[in-house]
């Protein structure tokens, strides 16, 4: 059965990287399903003036639902963003296998409760430039989830 991906990248934490995180959900199509692809979307604004907006509760139960379901995390943590880091916290809660991916090259530096929670098993922090994505999750995947 196809793995179920749950992306993270920001939305009201600015749309900056949002052509990065088309790419990543491309390649992570390859991987499973990506209940989470609306997150690359053009028209999803950090405004937040969208006619698909059903309101914060509704956005937060379904993703939180979407979280349980997933069988693997993947984020962009270069733009830093709330909710992302709340996706992650509670990712780690649940057990979840977790991959965060950061440009040193946006000259930030990552926070140290997303760095720090780097256990190199089921909490992976990676450095990347965008080059690299398709490599990282090839490796991500095939050592995660070995073919049977
Ligand atoms: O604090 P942020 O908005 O940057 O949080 C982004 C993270 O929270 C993403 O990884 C999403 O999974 C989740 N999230 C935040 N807002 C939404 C949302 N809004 N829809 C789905 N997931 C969201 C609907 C779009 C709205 C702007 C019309």
């Amino acid at each position: 059965m196809a793995l179920s991906v749950y992306f993270c990248g920001s939305i009201r934490g600015g749309r900056d990287d949002r052509d990065l995180y088309e790419r990543i959900v491309g390649v992570l199509q390859r991987y499973g399903t990506v209940l989470t692809e609306h997150i690359a979307r053009p028209e999803i604004t950090e405004a937040g003036e969208d006619a698909l907006d059903k309101g914060d509760k509704y956005i937060h139960d379904r993703d939180i639902a979407w979280l349980q379901q997933a069988d693997v995390v993947v984020a962009e943590v270069t733009q830093p963003s709330l909710g992302v880091g709340y996706e992650l916290g509670r990712a780690v809660t649940m057990n979840k296998k977790i991959l965060c991916l950061f440009r040193p090259s946006s000259g930030r530096v990552l926070s140290a409760m997303v760095r720090g929670a780097h256990n190199g098993s089921s909490v992976i922090v990676r450095d990347y430039k965008p080059e690299e994505v398709e490599g990282i999750l090839s490796e991500y995947f095939t050592v995660t989830f070995p073919p049977l």
